[in-house]
């Protein structure tokens, strides 16, 4: 991000992925306090965003309140990221972080593991910011599902997460921080906290924007 030669600070996209019942909420908060005390202006964002209009067909089909095609639903999830963007991007520019719950990995993997094809699912996220750092908290999903156990949720079943949890390893790439989960909360918050403030500072000194390309 350059004008006249100057490089720009801005904030960085900090994404938290993993299976449900993994702890990326608790998680995303601690990070927010963290970042906040430190001085560092950060925003905690999820996805999906429940409160848009899209979000509320999102949230009444997680609910069980409505059904719909499995690719709908897939572009739906899709659409509530895209409805964000361009005020992800104008957070961003404005030196603020964001510590997103969930983003495109959550959107191919849980679709995926529906049985549509990884590809197609890929294709709506093109375009999207890409994050400066996703950290994956990587939990065996029988000990996900023993956490308290989950909610009434569509997709809070154990042998579908175990399908999600493989769609998740095939999206895996090397820039990920994979984050052994089944730590206690303190261990698992002290690694993130060295490998977010990392990131955020190396976008103070201005690292450009980029796009997604899910390969
Ligand atoms: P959460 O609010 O993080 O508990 O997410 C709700 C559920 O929706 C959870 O089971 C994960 C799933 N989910 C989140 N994002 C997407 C997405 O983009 N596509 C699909 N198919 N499922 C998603």
């Amino acid at each position: 991000m350059e004008s006249n030669g100057e490089i720009k600070a801005r904030g960085a996209l900090i994404v938290l992925e993993g299976l449900d019942r993994s702890g990326k909420t608790s998680q995303s908060a601690r990070l927010l306090s963290y970042l906040n005390n430190l001085g560092y202006p950060v925003e905690s964002w999820r996805f999906p965003d429940r409160d848009t209009a899209v979000g509320k067909m999102i949230s009444s089909y997680l609910t069980n309140q409505s059904q719909l095609d499995d690719h709908t639903i897939h572009l739906l999830f899709s659409a509530n990221r895209w409805e964000k963007r361009s005020l992800m991007e104008a957070k961003l520019k404005s030196g603020i972080s964001l510590i997103v719950d969930r983003y495109s990995y959550s959107g191919v993997a849980f679709s995926s593991a529906k049985g549509l094809d990884i590809e197609w699912c890929k294709a709506p996220e093109v375009g999207l910011l890409a994050p400066d750092l996703v950290m994956y908290l990587n939990i065996p999903p029988k000990k996900a599902a023993e956490r308290g156990g989950y909610g009434g949720e569509r997709y809070e079943q154990l042998e579908f997460q175990k399908n999600v949890a493989k769609y998740y390893e095939m999206l895996t790439d090397p820039s990920w921080k994979i984050i052994d989960a089944c730590l206690p909360l303190e261990d698992v918050e002290k690694q993130m906290k060295e490998i977010v403030l990392d990131c955020v500072v190396c976008c103070k000194k201005g690292k450009p924007l980029s796009h997604l390309w899910l390969s």
